[in-house]
């Protein structure tokens, strides 16, 4: 049934179930969001959730999938019929996730609307999502989330308008109803941003003296802004961005910038007469790969370099306030905290619980191991931001990746690192899993764990990891089951909260090594006595059925 006024209707809808944001919004299949009004009624959530919209601007846009700009249409007529005054929405329905939260900032809109399941596949039998980005320019907080939740489990209507579509693949304004649209560049005002904070001049004379780079987009949303930015602006030669051309399946690929399904790119930077600098990002640009020649860089190894070198860097030369990373990145940012006597912060996966801190100018910079950072210019991880960063530094110290990390390691000591995942696994068998483990968190304190046969380490905190943020006192339990050892080194144990498909189990690893003579040991035997020990305490293989991990980062 539907109720028309003056092109504003009512539509009746019933409930769906299951309409609780993750870790970085709602994410199902394509097929799950084409229901009849199942993406209305979580727009319609967010609508009554965030009254301020009324009459306020909202930033519209996502990574380029496929159910993009259909999703794009039916948003821009419920946002007219709920009293939206303005809607900046990117050209072709495309805008990264770092570019959303520059524009919300940069305009002063009251929130923006992101339409990306980030780094899970895309197309028709893929993956889709949406996500609400508050005015700070980030992820709304848990007690937004929730409530937006709360107001799906009982919605019985939505309001839309009705209009013929809005031309979205060419820049302009229009009207919908009382409400403005603009379609607006999706790379210009970031463009502008990055500009700001880095050297370009210094990053310009490093591609003019021969240099190289390869950029893959991986047919995702940072293709225009790396063309732009990296070929346009900072003289690239053209062909140093390579699947730069968004599309709607991500050409059938997997884009996430990591060493697995990144494979490619790896290859390129390990052959002969490979470019000197190798990067990638996501669906969505908010994560990045950086490798050198012959040289992969972990994300949380990224992180504390950036910390470290932030002063040779104009816009972080007057220093920066803090650094903040997520409890399963590796302790290597830590150090260099430590060194620099800044405050450190330890965060619940996700980025909405960095957004206090760097609200309150507590942090600067931010990380997490799944190859995501970003700093205080927005309130989003920022892929492309990232690689410019490597650039710049490139570019002033002279140096390459492998030296300036290597060299890190000699300082700092290495942080050995890896992320084993297990994707798909049925949702019963992990649930007890982590049940299991929870279980035995109290007899694990202290535990010797040699004496069971299990390798030299000692048990100093067991514990399921619980955040009380500094800022507004919100609490955050059950937020990844760690096991720490007396040498540092850590186990933690968390299930994904943005799959799609059962449960994907995640089982971070981490060993320090002080000692430069072992900084050359590869990653997997550096870590061989930590994954015994998940195996063991978890029963992994027993549980999931699985001999091996299905992504091992
Ligand atoms: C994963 C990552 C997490 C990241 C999140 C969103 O979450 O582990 O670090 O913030 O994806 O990234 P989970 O719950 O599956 O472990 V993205 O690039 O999807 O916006
Ligand atoms: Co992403």
């Amino acid at each position: 049934m539907s109720v028309l006024t003056m092109g504003v209707s009512t539509v009746t809808t019933q409930v769906y179930a299951g309409q609780r944001p993750g870790t970085s919004g709602l994410r199902k299949k394509v097929t799950v969001f084409q229901q009849p009004h199942y993406l209305e009624n979580f727009v319609q959530a967010i609508f009554d959730v965030v009254p301020e919209l009324k009459g306020g601007t909202l930033v519209l846009g996502g990574d380029g999938r496929y159910h993009n700009r259909a999703a794009v249409q039916t948003i821009l007529k419920m946002a007219a019929a709920n009293g939206v005054a303005r809607v900046l929405v990117g050209q072709g329905a495309l805008l990264s996730t770092p570019a959303v939260s520059c524009i919300i900032r940069k305009y002063a809109a009251v929130g923006g609307i992101v339409l990306s399941a980030s780094h899970n596949p895309g197309g028709p039998d893929g993956d889709f999502g949406i996500k609400y980005n508050v005015t700070n320019g980030g992820p709304a907080p848990e007690k937004i989330t929730e409530a937006i939740y709360q107001a799906t489990t009982t919605i019985s209507e939505y309001k839309t308008y009705s209009a013929a579509d809005i031309d979205i693949e060419s820049l302009g304004e229009y009207t919908l109803g009382d409400m403005q649209v603009i379609v607006i560049d999706p790379v210009s005002d970031y463009a502008e941003l990055m500009e700001g904070l880095f050297d370009f001049s210094a990053i310009r004379a490093w591609f003019a003296s021969g240099k190289r780079m390869r950029f893959d987009a991986m047919s995702a949303a940072s293709g225009p802004y790396a063309t732009r930015i990296i070929e346009g602006i900072l003289g690239a030669p053209k062909g140093t961005v390579v699947n730069g051309i968004p599309l709607e399946d991500f050409g059938g690929l997997h884009p996430d910038p990591n060493p697995v399904y990144a494979d490619d790119l790896v290859a390129h930077l390990m052959a002969t007469n490979a470019p000197d600098f190798g990067a990638a990002s996501d669906g969505d640009a908010d994560r990045n790969m950086v490798l050198g020649r012959n040289f992969l860089v972990t994300p949380s190894d990224s992180l504390a370099v950036m910390a470290a070198n932030a002063k040779l860097i104009k816009g972080y030369a007057a220093g920066i306030a803090g650094v903040a990373r997520s409890m399963p990145t590796s302790c290597a940012v830590d150090a260099v905290a430590k060194k620099l006597n800044l405050p450190c912060f330890e965060t619940p996966t996700g980025w909405k619980f960095f957004g206090n801190l760097l609200d309150a100018g507590k942090v600067t910079l931010c990380g997490e191991e799944s190859y995501g950072t970003g700093s205080n210019h927005v309130r989003e991880k920022d892929g492309v931001w990232a690689v410019l960063f490597w650039l710049n530094l490139l570019a002033i110290t002279g140096k390459s990746v492998e030296e300036i990390v290597t060299a890190h390691w000699q300082e700092y000591g290495r942080h050995f690192y890896s992320r084993h995942d297990y994707e798909a696994v049925d949702t019963a068998a992990a649930n007890g899993l982590m049940a299991h483990l929870r279980s035995q968190l109290p007899s694990l304190q202290g535990k010797n764990l040699q004496e069971q046969g299990l390798g030299a380490f000692t048990v100093a905190l067991a514990d399921d990891f619980a955040y009380d943020d500094p800022i507004d006192g919100s609490r955050s339990e059950q937020q990844g089951i760690r096991i720490i050892m007396t040498d540092g080194s850590r186990v933690v144990f968390r299930l994904s909260g943005t799959g799609t498909e059962g449960a994907t189990l995640r089982v971070y690893l981490e060993k320090f090594a002080a000692d430069v003579a072992q900084h050359g040991v590869e990653t997997q035997k550096a870590l061989h006595d930590l994954i015994v020990i998940a195996d063991q305490l978890a029963q992994i293989k027993t549980r999931t059925g699985r001999d091996a991990a299905t992504v091992v980062t």
